[in-house]
C-alpha cells in the first residue's frame, strides 16, 4: 500500500508577487489550490487512496480569507469524491486556539483527534499531534508513545527537530519548541512524518520531513519543494516535486537565466549605483522576454546599507548654553534660537 505525504501548503491570497487572473482572483491563491489539485491527480493516476497531511494548510490562523476557504473546501471535496482519505493535523498556522483549528473548516480531513490521539485507516494506526507551542508537552506525549509497539503505525507531527535545515520559517522558530531526534519514538513507529520545516529532508531511516508543497517566497528560492509517496510494503519514501507551480528565483542582472525558472517570480539584483529607471526598464523587458509571472528589482545597496550610528555625548542644558556662549564669544555664526538662548543666559 502507498500513501501521499504532504505539508505546509500555506494556501493564501498572498500580496507579495500577486497577479490577478481573468476573473480577478489572486493567482498566488490559485497556485496553492492548483498544487493541491496536482497532488490529487497524482494520487488518482497511481491509485493511491490515502494521504497524510502534516499541518499548515492555511496561512493566517486568526483571519482565514473567505476565498482561500472556499477554494480549498471545493478541492478537498474532490479528494473525497474520488475516494482519497486525508488524515491531517493542525500546524501553528492552522491553530486558532487550543480547541479550534481552521483546518477543520476545510472539510473531509480526518483528524486523529482535535488535539492528539489516533485513528485507524487502511489497516494502519495513525497517531497525530497538533502543533503545541512548547516542546515539553510534545515530549511527554512522545514518551508515552514509545511504549506501544503495535505494527503498522504512523506518527504525524508539526514541530522543529533540532539540526534540520530550515527555510524562510527559521526566523519564527523559538528555541523552546525544538525537539531532538532522540525525543522521537523512532523504534515504535514504522514512519514518522514531521511538518513545519519547509525543506524536504530525511532525518532518520523512518523520519521524514516532507517539506512545503511549494515555494512561498524569495527566501525559498533555492529549496526543492513537493510531496512524498510512502510505500509501506517496500519500506521506501520518494519525493516528488511539482514543476508546474511557479517558483521564486533570485538572479544577478548580468546572469543568463534558466528558462525553466524564468516562468516564475524573479527578483533581479542590480549592483550599487545602477540607475533606478534603467533597472525598472530592464525588469519590464525581462518579464516580456521570458514570460515571467512577476519581476522585481533589488538594489545591492538596499540590502547592504549598514546604518551609521555616531556616538554623541549627552550634554546638560547648561553645557549647551555654555557652548553657545563660547561660540558667540569666538564670533562664530549662531542660529537664531541659539542667539535667544545666549541672550537669556548672558542677560544681554
Ligand atoms: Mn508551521
Amino acid at each position: 500500500m502507498k500513501a501521499i505525504v504532504f505539508s505546509d501548503t500555506h494556501i493564501h491570497p498572498f500580496a507579495q508577487c500577486a497577479t490577478l487572473d481573468e476573473n480577478g482572483y489572486n493567482e498566488r491563491l490559485l497556485d496553492g489550490v492548483e498544487a493541491l489539485m496536482l497532488v490529487r491527480k497524482y494520487a488518482e493516476d497511481n491509485s493511491i487512496r490515502l494521504a497524510f497531511f502534516c499541518g499548515d494548510l492555511f496561512q493566517h490562523r486568526d483571519s482565514l480569507p473567505t476565498e482561500a476557504l472556499v477554494f480549498v473546501q471545493r478541492e478537498i471535496m474532490k479528494w473525497a469524491e474520488v475516494g482519497i482519505t486525508i488524515v491531517g493535523i493542525a500546524g501553528n498556522h492552522d491553530r486558532l486556539s487550543r480547541d479550534v483549528a481552521t483546518i477543520d473548516a476545510a472539510g473531509n480531513v480526518g483528524r486523529p483527534l482535535p488535539g492528539y490521539g489516533y485513528c485507524e485507516v487502511g489497516g494502519l494506526l495513525v497517531y497525530g499531534l497538533d502543533w503545541v507551542p512548547g516542546a515539553k508537552e510534545l515530549k511527554t506525549y512522545l514518551r508515552a508513545l514509545e511504549k506501544c509497539k503495535d505494527s503498522g503505525r504512523v506518527l504525524l507531527l508539526h514541530a522543529t527537530v533540532h539540526g534540520s535545515l530550515q527555510g524562510s520559517e527559521r526566523k519564527l522558530i523559538r528555541a523552546k519548541s525544538l525537539l531532538k531526534l532522540k525525543d522521537l519514538p523512532t523504534d515504535a513507529f514504522d514512519w514518522i512524518f514531521v511538518g513545519h520545516i519547509h525543506h524536504h529532508q530525511k532525518l532518520a531511516k523512518n523520519v521524514i520531513v516532507p517539506g512545503a508543497l511549494m515555494q512561498h517566497n524569495f527566501g525559498d528560492a533555492t529549496g526543492v519543494r513537493g510531496f512524498g509517496v510512502v510505500d509501506f510494503d517496500a519500506g521506501t519514501y520518494e519525493h516528488i516535486h511539482l514543476p508546474e507551480i511557479p517558483r521564486f528565483h533570485v538572479l544577478p542582472y548580468d546572469e543568463t537565466p534558466d528558462e525553466y525558472l524564468m516562468k516564475s517570480h524573479v527578483r533581479i539584483v542590480f549592483p550599487t549605483g545602477y540607475k533606478r529607471k534603467g533597472a525598472y526598464d530592464f525588469c519590464l523587458k525581462f518579464k516580456d522576454e521570458h514570460g515571467s509571472r512577476t519581476v522585481v528589482p533589488e538594489f545591492e545597496s538596499d540590502a547592504n546599507v549598514v546604518p551609521q550610528v555616531t556616538e554623541v555625548e549627552t550634554a546638560s542644558f547648561q553645557d549647551t548654553v555654555d557652548d553657545y556662549v563660547a561660540t558667540e564669544k569666538k564670533g562664530k555664526r549662531v542660529a537664531r534660537i541659539g542667539k535667544k538662548i545666549v541672550a537669556e543666559a548672558t542677560d544681554a
